[in-house]
């Protein structure tokens, strides 16, 4: 119940229109999506997740404070690509406000840590907090799309990305970065990110670089398709009636 105050109480100032459209939401999953909801729950006997997971807006908010960093990230699936992202390293900032904008996810997020070690904790830690968001968003994960892919280009780098929502937590790399530092940040914590993302939300995701001579050029593409990726995975598609995308039942 926290973590609902939390997420309206600290979306209110920088994003007052969704603070609003949050509260709505809540009320429609209760409410609003009962009627075509109430069809597949009774085929499915599940009436409550499915009303919760059919929901037209899915958002999530977790607060997370170790000993290396404090971290409080939101998250709504279905946004518009608005963000206010502050980690303290601009050159991850911009990687986030990049996948946010191209998946059409609202982010905000806050993240203070021990940068006077290096960027390490820092970024890991968003990646299982981004993660642990959007396994809450995904919740049981009825009527979602599953897999989604994407090739994205930028200037002479090209990228492509592939996620199965499978519940098996894996990254496959095989991104070549021609350099191993963009300004002072170190490129293999962008794969830090990846791992933790894909190892707490339970994606399989599979990224690779398919031409590139530009690093920074390569890793923003990257961004871009795994966000891309991503928001194709989690749409929501009314024709499984409820159902959760597996032929085991589960994901
Ligand atoms: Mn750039």
């Amino acid at each position: 119940m926290n973590r609902t105050d939390k997420r309206v109480d600290g979306r209110a100032d920088d994003h007052a229109n969704n603070a609003t459209g949050t509260n709505a939401r809540t009320e429609n999953n209760v409410i609003g999506n009962n009627t075509k909801n109430a069809e597949s729950n009774n085929a499915n006997g599940n009436a409550a997740n499915a009303a919760t997971h059919s929901a037209s807006t899915r958002s999530a908010c977790i607060e997370r404070k170790t000993s290396e960093t404090d971290i409080a990230l939101s998250l709504t699936l279905e946004g518009s690509g608005r963000h206010d992202i502050a980690t303290g390293v601009p050159f991850f900032d911009h990687m986030l406000n990049a996948f946010s904008r191209h998946g059409l996810f609202d982010i905000t997020l806050t993240a203070k840590g021990d940068l006077d070690v290096d960027a390490h904790h820092t970024v890991e830690d968003v990646g299982i907090v981004l993660g642990q968001t959007l396994d809450r968003c995904l919740g049981d994960r009825r009527n979602i799309t599953r897999f989604g892919h994407a090739l994205i280009p930028m200037d002479e780098a090209l990228v492509l990305a592939a996620v199965d929502i499978s519940g098996r937590g894996q990254l496959h790399w095989h991104v070549e970065l021609p350099i191993e530092f963009i300004g002072t940040f170190d490129t293999t914590l962008f794969k830090e990110f990846l791992i933790a993302v894909s190892t707490t939300a339970g994606l399989t995701l599979h990224v690779r670089s398919l031409a590139g001579e530009n690093s920074h050029h390569i890793i923003e593409a990257l961004s871009k398709a795994t966000a891309r990726a991503l928001a194709m995975a989690v749409t929501i598609d009314d024709r499984l009636g409820g159902y959760i995308p597996s032929t085991k039942g589960i994901l």
